[in-house]
């Protein structure tokens, strides 16, 4: 009786190490935050960070977050070609990738327009290193995707005004107000920094490379 106890008590710390040897060092859903805006200006100024924590809280460098339109198959990226950060954008998955630093940190800052163009809330699938963090939207300041915030942009977020889940959203709050035609306004003048596409010749081609 006593072995069979002794063996069951050994089974078990083998099996506890077994689970604490598997979860360190790996990404953890519930250690890790995940913003749930990912918003996005032509002038890059609006940045979002992933950060990535294993089962005992401790940050894991050097881990690959991708945010993958799992929820979107028909994404949009227009991004403008002269951006202070490389893109990290992989055309054939239409994700955006980075590794994290030693804090664990994945920054990203992107110059330009990312949509889904049926909508909807949490399109975006983020991972570290393959295990799902949490499930995030794109916003972007410029509404109507030709690469600039003007008042074309503001107009659209003031019209829709009231709307639920909408794409003027700015704030994730799911609800389109005046704080969220504030935040366009904010970004006013804000285009792509480099050559911006002329239209609508390059705008195709542009379109045609990220799809
Ligand atoms: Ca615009
Ligand atoms: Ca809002
Ligand atoms: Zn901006």
């Amino acid at each position: 009786m006593l072995r069979t106890i002794q063996g069951i008590g050994r089974a078990l710390w083998a099996l506890a190490f077994v689970i604490s040897g598997a979860s360190a060092n790996v990404p953890d859903t519930g250690r890790s935050t995940v913003p749930r805006c990912l918003n996005v200006c032509p002038a890059g100024d609006q940045g979002f960070t992933v950060t990535v924590r294993d089962a005992n809280d401790l940050p894991l460098g050097g881990v690959t977050v991708e945010l993958f339109p799992g929820g979107c198959p028909g994404e949009v990226a227009l991004l403008c070609a002269d951006c202070s950060e490389l893109s990290g954008y992989d055309p054939v998955r239409r994700s955006f990738v980075r590794v994290t630093n030693p804090s664990g940190q994945a920054t990203f800052r992107l110059c330009g327009t990312v949509y889904c163009p049926a909508g909807g809330t949490n399109w975006v699938e983020v991972a570290g290193d393959g295990v799902v963090l949490g499930f995030a939207t794109f916003l972007a300041t410029d509404q109507d995707h030709d690469l600039d915030v003007d008042a074309a942009d503001v107009a659209l977020v003031s019209s829709a005004l009231g709307s639920v889940n909408h794409p003027a959203d700015q704030d994730c709050d799911h609800v389109v107000t005046a704080a969220d035609v504030a935040a366009v306004n904010a970004h006013l003048g804000h285009q792509c920094s480099g050559p911006v596409p002329a239209l609508p010749r390059s705008w195709g081609r542009l379109k045609a490379a990220y799809r």
